[in-house]
Order: C-alpha cells, then structure tokens, then sequence
C-alpha cells in the first residue's frame, strides 16, 4: 500500500520506520529530520534497533496513496488537511492528541476520516533517528462525524484483500498496521478511546510541562491531586456528551500511562523545554470549553490552560 505519514516528528517517524518495507512509504516533515532522512536513512533506537528507508519530503502538496496517517500537532491540523486536499488521498487517519483533529480533517478532505489513538512511545534524539522509548498498540475506528466517531455499527469488515471496504476504511487501515507487524486493533466505539486518551494526556501532559517532571513524578507527591482532577473533570465533561466514561476509570488509565512510561517526559513537556507552541488549546482547552458548554465545572483544565497559554504569549508563541 502507498501510505504518507503527515508530521514526519517523533511518532510519525517511528510509524513510518515501522511501516517501511511492507508498505511503499513517504515521510513529509520538515528540516534538518527530513534532509537526514534522504541523505542516511532513518534509524530506530531502543525498543528494537533497525534501520529504514522511507522517501521523504517537505513538501505535503499533490501526494498520492491509499491512506495518509496524520501525526502533525494538533494546531497543525488544517494546514495537514489543505495540503493533503491537493493529492489523491483514500483516507486520512489522525494519530494525534487532543480532541477535534478529526472533525478538522473531515472539513477540509474528500474522503474518509479514520480515528486512532495510539500509546507507542518516541522521541526525536537527533535528525534522522528516532528512539521508540515504549512498545505500545494502536487502534483505530471510522469517524463518523458530528463528534460520535465509531459509535455502534460493524467497523470490522475486511475485503477479500485484507483492506476496508470503502464504508469501512478502519479495517484496511488496521490490517496494513498489522501487515508491518503492528499491532492494530479496530474499536467500534472510538469515541470513547479518544475521550479516555483526551482524561489521560490532560492529566499528565500539561501537570509534567508546568513542573519540569518526567511522566512517572505526577502522580507522586504534590501534583498528584491535580492530575487526578483534571482526568476527573474531562470523564465528567465525556458523560456530558453521552460518552460512557466513569471519572474512576480515567484516572486509572492515566496513573497507568503514567506508570508505563515512567521515564519519559511527555510531548508537551518536551515542547515546552524546547520553547515551542503546544496542544494546550486541544487538550485541557478542549475539556474546559466543553465544561462551560455544558455546565459542568472543570476548574483544573480551565486553570492548567490559562498558565500553558499565558507561558505561550510571554514566549511570542500565541
Ligand atoms: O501521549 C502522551 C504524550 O506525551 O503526549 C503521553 C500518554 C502522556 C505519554 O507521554
């Protein structure tokens, strides 16, 4: 299959590496990665050592394939969607953060929008390499607008070649995940993974960004109330919308990302030391804007999106 990883970073990297060889696959990503990527390869560290050699490019315009897995930040999304508009794209699948990425996709693209969420873990470590700190799954589901991504009907239906019908692009997405030995699962109800990965990243991502803490320090000591409260607040806010989710249950599942990837320091962490923009306004922005929608009180999401915010205006990123 022809697959374009959208937002060659640290995830999109690692899916492309992995996805190389099966598939016929370009990263479109920025310099110096890119450049690297053309001239040495792309190598993978940590969980497994290898070596890959996908086509890359800078430029996202007129690209051709079967499906484009989008990794670019949240705020990145629409530019993704106008680039990827000018290109014959089957179906667009959003490996993102945050919540909305989808509906943005949907706007600006003629085809079919695919959910995912993933928890592999990678890190950038230099132009050209990329570290897979965490083995982890993917699953994915078919967006079916008007925010109820996946909910109810049958997303498991394979053609006779193993891809998704074209009602059912997120089975053919899955089965070229697992053709390239990736675990890939296919989730009827993708609405609720997206709102519990949405109560996890808003419990550690901004609390590790604001205290310089790797992952597994926010729910030790002092930052670790205000973790669970934030992931309380957005189950609270996930029921407003119809979406089961106990706020026990997000906590959980955040303590235990937490846990798992102890020793990293997560993407907004990591966009913040190095002084750029990020997914504030897609993740706790989104849990307090829907709080307010439907009146519910998220007082941690609203506070932990004001100090992301007014850091990001002192340092001219907003
Ligand atoms: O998704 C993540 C992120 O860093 O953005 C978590 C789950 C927090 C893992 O680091």
């Amino acid at each position: 299959m022809r697959i374009v990883i959208f937002g060659a970073g640290s995830l999109g990297s690692l899916f492309g590496a992995l996805l190389d060889g099966a598939h016929d696959v370009t990263l479109v990503g920025r310099d110096p990665h890119i450049s690297a990527v053309r001239e040495h390869g792309l190598r993978v560290t940590g969980v497994d050592d290898f070596e890959a050699s996908p086509a890359a490019t800078t430029d996202g315009t007129e690209l051709d394939c079967d499906f484009a897995v989008v990794t670019v930040k949240a705020y990145d999304t629409a530019g993704a969607a106008r680039d990827l508009a000018t290109g014959d794209v089957g179906a667009a699948v959003s490996l993102q953060n945050g919540l909305g990425n989808e509906a943005t996709l949907a706007a600006g693209l003629d085809c079919p929008v695919v959910a995912g969420t993933t928890s592999h873990g990678a890190m950038l470590s230099e132009p050209g390499v990329v570290e897979w700190t965490g083995r982890g799954d993917v699953v994915v589901g078919a967006w079916r607008g008007d925010g109820a991504a996946g909910e109810g009907g049958d997303v498991s239906r394979e053609d006779e070649h193993g891809r998704g019908t074209a009602a059912d692009p997120a089975s053919g997405v899955a089965a070229a995940f697992r053709a390239a030995s990736i675990g890939a699962e296919v989730e009827s109800d993708i609405g609720r993974r997206l709102w519990r990965k949405l109560a996890v990243n808003a419990a550690i991502n901004p609390v590790s960004a604001l205290a310089r803490i790797r992952n597994g320090r926010v729910f030790e000591g002092p930052t670790a109330e205000y973790a669970a409260r934030a992931a309380r607040e957005a189950a609270d806010v996930a029921r407003a919308e119809g979406v089961d989710l106990d706020a026990g249950a997000a906590v959980e599942a955040a303590q235990t990302v937490a846990r798992r990837t102890a020793d990293n320091r997560s993407s907004m962490f990591q966009d913040v030391a190095a002084g750029r923009r990020t997914e504030i306004d897609a993740v706790s922005g989104v849990v307090a804007e829907r709080a307010d929608e439907h009146g519910v009180d998220a007082p941690v999401n609203g506070l932990l999106c004001a100090l992301l915010r007014g850091w990001e205006a002192g340092e001219g990123l907003r």
